[in-house]
């Protein structure tokens, strides 16, 4: 048994690596500023946890949150592209001054190893697909500048100090419990929240814009495996977690629609700023270092998330997710 302890335990990725370290019988100890994430998602294991409501930045706060833990799951962050381009310097603040406090913080508790959520987005629009981890990045938006600094930070404090880290680079994470109703929300959580509500959503751009959605378990697992994974690689060093395959914005909007019974065609809006056309994994690294597998497929994924919804809405008719 070792001791967690997760930013960001109240969003979507925190509070389902939560769960499932809970599940495993291990301490798991958790702050959030609450901006994004909410303590419903936390509700069935709040008793099974210890949690904070702190920003990331509040050096006193995570100086203490971080003393006796082994791991930190660094998942707290503004993460949304659009927010980045529209609001750079409080991104910033958030993404890169909290993520240095924390390591800084991290490094006088002597924590074992730290496993950072990094973005597929530093790739920017590298024109080779599938991204592998060597090409040079190319970021796009004030958001992915700002998870490629924070990678470099987590190498840096190795080398400089000897904290054990691990970049995962998320390929747009989707399923339960992602925030739905805010227009800074993922596309699988909008485009399902707009259908059943009978809206028709907006895809930006003419469809054909790609990525490597990648159900949250998978992304759980990652994190769980760069944890246990041996010291040699945990020296800052950065891994793809996608899944090798993409999917249209067409198809997912076709794919959700077929879900729901949803017949409305879709509405398309001008491409969105700061957006990559297309974003696809390579995750031969992750698989042989790491012995990450994404186990969970796109359709079955978004069965799943689908799923979810509708049972939110079961239990609270009048607003689904909502933040
Ligand atoms: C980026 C990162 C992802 C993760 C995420 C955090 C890339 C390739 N991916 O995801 O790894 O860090 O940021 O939030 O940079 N869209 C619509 N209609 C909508 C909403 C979105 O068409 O109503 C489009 C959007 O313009 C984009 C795609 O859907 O082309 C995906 O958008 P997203 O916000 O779900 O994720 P993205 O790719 O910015």
């Amino acid at each position: 048994m070792a001791r967690y302890l997760i930013t960001g335990i109240a969003g979507f990725i925190g509070s389902t690596l939560a769960h499932a370290l809970v599940k495993q019988g291990h301490e798991v100890a958790g702050i959030d500023n609450l901006s994004t994430g909410s303590l419903d998602n936390l509700a069935d294991i709040r008793h099974q946890i210890s949690f904070e409501q702190m920003d990331l930045q509040d050096v006193a706060g995570v100086k203490s949150a971080c003393g006796g833990i082994d791991f930190i799951l660094h998942q707290g962050a503004v993460a949304s592209v659009p927010r980045s381009v529209k609001d750079p310097l409080g991104s910033h603040e958030s993404n890169v001054n909290g993520t240095l406090n924390l390591l800084i913080a991290a490094r006088d508790a002597k924590v074992r190893r730290i496993v950072y959520a990094a973005s597929s987005s530093a790739y920017g629009d590298q024109p080779t697909q599938p991204k592998q981890e060597d090409m040079p990045p190319l970021p796009l938006s004030p958001y992915a500048v700002q998870k490629l600094t924070c990678e470099y930070y987590i190498q840096s404090f190795f080398l400089a100090y000897g904290l054990e880290g691990i970049c995962l680079r998320y390929f747009n994470i989707f399923g339960p419990r992602q925030a739905a109703d805010s227009p800074y929300s993922g596309v699988i959580a909008q485009f399902t929240y707009k259908m059943m509500a009978r809206e028709t959503p907006t895809i930006f751009g003419d469809g054909l814009t790609s990525r490597d959605f990648n159900y949250v378990d998978n992304a759980v697992s990652a994190n769980l495996q760069a944890c246990l994974a041996p010291s040699a690689v945990a020296t800052g060093r950065v891994f793809n977690i996608g899944t090798g395959k993409s999917h249209t914005l067409n198809e997912v909007y076709f794919a959700i629609a077929g879900h729901l019974g949803f017949t409305g065609k879709p509405n398309y809006g001008p491409p969105r700023e700061g957006d990559i056309k297309h974003s696809l994994a390579d995750i031969n690294r992750a698989t042989k270092e790491l012995g990450y597998q994404p186990k969970a497929g796109f359709h079955e994924g978004l069965g799943k998330t689908v799923a979810w919804y509708l049972a939110e809405r079961e239990k609270s008719p009048v607003a689904v997710v909502q933040r």
